[in-house]
């Protein structure tokens, strides 16, 4: 008899899974707290920018619902709703406790519950769980509970949620011979058992802190080369010439997404309430969040050395996302660089191609600015050159992805700047 799989939230994370499950022949149904996106996903509409999801959408047999209720149907629930970090960068588990507490209600006999959100270890034991027995159910009794990180890379063309390789941690032996015989039946790629649900939760914080920490290592090194003169990218790609033991990460205007900023805070906070603080993670987390406040030092001194003053320079901020080819403004440094701007009396004006609230091309923002910060390296500003600007007031560029034709632009009239370069 087919089983049916359950996935709550659909997201990023969510919604590429239910396709997949769906693909795999299981009976799948969807549930998310937000009508619209279920009223657009049961029109075969995708919720966000996503041409893959937009062609699945087609063919899916995948219904959504705003109903818990319908969970009953289900086999298989899957978890993947938001954890995000509140205003202080502390865990914000709300959302998770939202859901389970909805879940326990609708958890059958014999069911295996999975949580793909990103958590910290003990998330599962000392959160989860006890929402879900609190009615007088028991893991491992009367349901089953494992932990399989999410592992999505938005924008990626190589790596999707068919093929990624996945961990997965169980409350027991069942949860976890469960979950991943669920995860083998779907995926084209190995499935690691973990020993326990905290490996698991561990696993997910430790490489996108390892991701954080290397980012924050070449942001100090780009801070540091822009005294020495020495350009840190062609350092790095040095560097990466060594075929063992080097992966080559690059500088920029900070570090954004629902991940990499936010995950290493799960673990630092989870850390220090059983007695640990991790300095290193820490520093790492400082450096990054100083790159927007760095990428604007360098246009305000370039402002002085152009001779402008800052209340009459008007800035072309382009590319709003936190990473290149998406519209994605989650912790996106851009929006701290254009915060920094306005506090500094100077004029801004955004230009993103994929979000739709900014100016309405690239023409439109060069053509009233005197200084342009590339944040995002979208396709589109790439090619950007001094020749461009000819017939712009423009003075100054500050490179804050390392993204445009350096050499062009110290051949220019123009003040360049990259970062570390
Ligand atoms: N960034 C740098 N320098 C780098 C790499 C990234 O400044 O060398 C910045 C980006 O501009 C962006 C932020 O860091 O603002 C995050 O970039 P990202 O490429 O890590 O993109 P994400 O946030 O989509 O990260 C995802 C993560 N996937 C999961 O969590 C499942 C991450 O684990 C992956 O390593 C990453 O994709 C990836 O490899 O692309």
């Amino acid at each position: 008899m087919t089983q049916t799989v359950a996935v709550v939230g659909l997201g990023y994370v969510g919604l590429p899974l239910a396709l997949l499950v769906s693909k795999k022949g299981y009976g799948v149904i969807g549930i998310d707290v937000d009508a619209s996106k279920v009223e657009q996903i049961n029109a075969r509409r995708a919720p966000f920018t996503d041409a893959a999801i937009e062609t699945e959408l087609q063919t899916t047999k995948l219904n959504a619902y705003t109903e818990f209720s319908q969970l009953a149907q289900a086999d298989i629930i899957i978890v993947c709703v938001p954890t995000p970090i509140d205003g202080e960068s502390l865990p914000d588990l709300s959302i998770l406790q939202a859901a389970c507490r909805q879940i326990t209600k609708h958890l059958s006999k014999g069911r295996l519950l999975i949580i793909e959100s990103t958590i910290n270890p003990g998330v599962c034991d000392e959160i989860v769980l006890p929402i879900l027995e609190a009615d007088g159910k028991r893991c491992g009794r009367d349901f089953y509970l494992a932990h399989c990180p999410e592992r999505i890379n938005p924008g990626d063309p190589d790596w999707d949620v068919s093929n990624i390789p996945r961990v997965v941690g169980g409350y027991d032996k069942i949860s976890l011979y469960e979950a991943v015989n669920f995860y083998q039946s779907i995926l084209d790629a190995p499935v690691k058992p973990m020993d326990s649900l905290k490996e698991a939760e561990a696993v997910k914080v430790v490489e996108n802190s390892f991701r954080d920490i290397n980012i924050a290592f070449v942001n100090e090194l780009a801070m540091s080369f822009a005294k020495l003169g020495i350009d840190v990218v062609n350092v790095i790609d040095g560097a990466a010439t060594k075929p063992f033991s080097f992966m080559p990460h690059y500088p920029g205007a900070g570090v954004g997404g629902h991940c990499i900023p936010v995950d290493p805070y799960y673990l630092i906070e989870y850390a220090k309430q059983q007695g640990f603080n991790h300095t290193f993670l820490r520093t790492a987390r400082r450096v990054n969040k100083a790159m927007p406040s760095f990428v604007v030092e360098q246009l305000l001194e370039s402002i002085d050395q152009a001779k402008l003053l800052p209340a009459k320079t008007r800035v072309a901020v382009l590319g709003l996302s936190y990473k290149p080819d998406v519209g994605d403004l989650r912790e996106s440094p851009s929006l701290e660089i254009i915060k920094l701007l306005g506090e500094e009396g100077l004029e801004v004006v955004t230009y993103d191609p994929y979000i739709a609230s900014t100016t309405g091309s690239l023409d439109e923002a060069l053509k009233k600015s005197q200084a342009v910060i590339v944040a995002t390296a979208h396709q589109e500003f790439l090619d950007l050159k001094p020749k461009a600007l000819d017939k712009t007031a423009i003075q100054i560029v500050i490179d804050g992805r390392n993204c445009l034709d350096k050499p062009s632009f110290q051949g220019s009239q123009l003040i360049y700047h990259g970062i570390g370069r």
